[in-house]
């Protein structure tokens, strides 16, 4: 069955600044706490060349724009701009985005720009990072400049890329641990940037808008009973709509104000971050998919750390809350997360349940292994059925009323995986590099390279399957 997606949907593929510019110094850039991460495992490899976006972004944005992509989410990185993350300005890393965003409007593509993706400047971590007022003082004055400079070219902002896996999923992404008490002090923090963050695109951006992009994957119970549905709220809670509650609807979710009482953890929050959170709203939400998770409610404290579900929520062990769980119902990818296109339906129809605002998927994707071959075509046909399954539950979200209006997958081309290096390969295009050998960085378009450029072109995809009514 043809599945058609509304006229002006915004087709589009993402990346991020660390994980595919390299040039990790070129230009006066200063370093990043993704320069700096400490690493356990050496055998992949780090972000200082990644697949040298930096050097190639003429090349991959032209693939992107022959692939049809109407649009393309990237990062600016803090520390070309900003070295140090305030004080002077880098003219030389503000005239590359120039550059980048002026070959996407070229192509016709537009430019969709994520403000901070994982990346704080390593200057601002020494003197607190996100425990800080002052790193958000320092994002708010970052945020300013860069509105400033492309606000008249690029109309759609992206503000804090998945503040909620930073946080829980902090080992994997900072390469340390943040302890709990002083988490939801950084939560505070990231939400106020953000909030600032809005507040300065409405001011100078003109028709600018701007949205969270917070990882949204439904939370399930293990089973029926009453203590894991609970565990399941809980986790959705902590998880998500805390963030979107916070970014949505100005508030501090209840569950986990409950959550934060019965564990000890308070937070300073003045008068001005209470009227700060209560007068600035999203346009619009981004939010980026891979997979649910499941958790039970842990009956037994001892053996907490038996309970991995995927990747992605490993860190769910939470004594007298909820634990992470296997969903035995799911298959997995060769790094074993879990695949779940009912999972995106269900988030999706939840976060219109919840907040009734636009959507745009900002990232969803299946890394896998894959080599070149020696013809150099790379046959990703386990890519292809990821995206056929997880877009036609887009189609079945629009037909039932969600306001989805643009997806934007992980990712755009191949790129360094936040903590499995080049191994896992997620793009519509291939880059000839591996772990340790960077080769010459060329790129090959995917088999789901084309079969995306058909889907974009017809405005629609063919689920494969039968037509069938109901809610299944
Ligand atoms: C998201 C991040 C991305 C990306 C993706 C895949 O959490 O926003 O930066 O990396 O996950 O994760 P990984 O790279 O660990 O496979």
């Amino acid at each position: 069955m043809i599945r058609r997606f509304p006229d002006g949907f915004l087709w589009g593929a993402s990346c991020s600044a660390h994980q595919t510019e390299g040039a990790w110094d070129a230009d006066g850039k200063g370093l990043s706490v993704q320069d700096t991460r400490p690493r356990d495992t050496h055998d992949i490899c780090d972000f200082t060349v990644a697949v040298d976006f930096y050097h190639h972004y003429r090349e991959d944005i032209a693939l992107l724009a022959e692939m049809g992509a109407k649009v393309f989410r990237f990062s600016i990185a803090w520390t070309r701009i900003l070295p140090e993350g305030t004080g002077a300005v880098n003219e030389a890393g503000l005239a590359h985005y120039d550059d980048v965003v002026n070959a996407c409007l070229e192509h016709g593509v537009e430019p969709m720009i994520t403000l901070y993706h994982f990346d704080l400047p390593q200057a601002l971590e020494d003197r607190g990072g996100w425990d800080s007022r002052e790193t958000v003082d320092a994002f708010e004055n970052y945020a300013r400049i860069v509105f400033e400079r492309y606000g008249d070219r690029v109309q759609r902002w992206l503000t804090i890329n998945e503040p909620n896996i930073m946080l829980l999923v902090d080992k994997k992404i900072l390469g340390r641990a943040i302890p709990l008490e002083r988490k939801y002090q950084q939560f505070h923090h990231l939400m106020i940037a953000e909030k600032l963050a809005i507040k300065a695109c409405h001011e100078l951006v003109p028709g600018g808008q701007i949205g969270p992009v917070p990882n949204i994957s439904i939370v399930y119970p293990a089973s029926a009973k009453p203590k894991d549905f609970r565990a399941s709220l809980y986790f959705n809670a902590i998880r998500q709509w805390a963030y979107l509650d916070f970014s949505c609807k100005g508030i501090y979710n209840p569950l986990l104000l409950d959550y934060l009482a019965k564990k000890g953890v308070s937070i300073e929050v003045t008068d001005a971050d209470r009227e700060l959170m209560a007068a600035h709203f999203p346009d619009f939400i981004a939010m980026n998919y891979y997979t649910s998770v499941t958790v039970e409610y842990p009956e037994d404290a001892s053996n907490m750390a038996d309970g991995i579900s995927d990747q992605q929520s490993e860190d769910i062990m939470d004594a007298g809350f909820y634990k992470g769980f296997t969903n035995p119902n799911l298959e997995k990818t060769q790094f074993a997360w879990t695949i779940d296109p009912q999972g995106m339906l269900t988030t999706l129809l939840a976060i219109e349940d919840r907040y009734a605002m636009p959507i745009v998927i900002t990232e969803n994707g299946l890394g896998a292994y894959i080599e070149l071959t020696p013809e150099g075509t790379i046959k990703d046909d386990y890519r292809i059925d990821y995206y056929r399954k997880h877009l036609t539950m887009c189609a079945r979200a629009i037909e039932s009323g969600v306001q989805l209006v643009g997806y934007s997958p992980w990712s755009a081309i191949d790129l360094v995986s936040v903590h499995e290096g080049m191994r896992k390969r997620y793009g519509f295009i291939f880059v000839d590099r591996d772990e340790a050998d960077e080769k010459q960085l060329a790129r090959y378009p995917k088999k789901s390279f084309h079969w995306y450029q058909r889907v974009i072109a017809d405005n629609a995809v063919d689920d494969g399957i039968e037509s069938k009514e109901g809610v299944a």
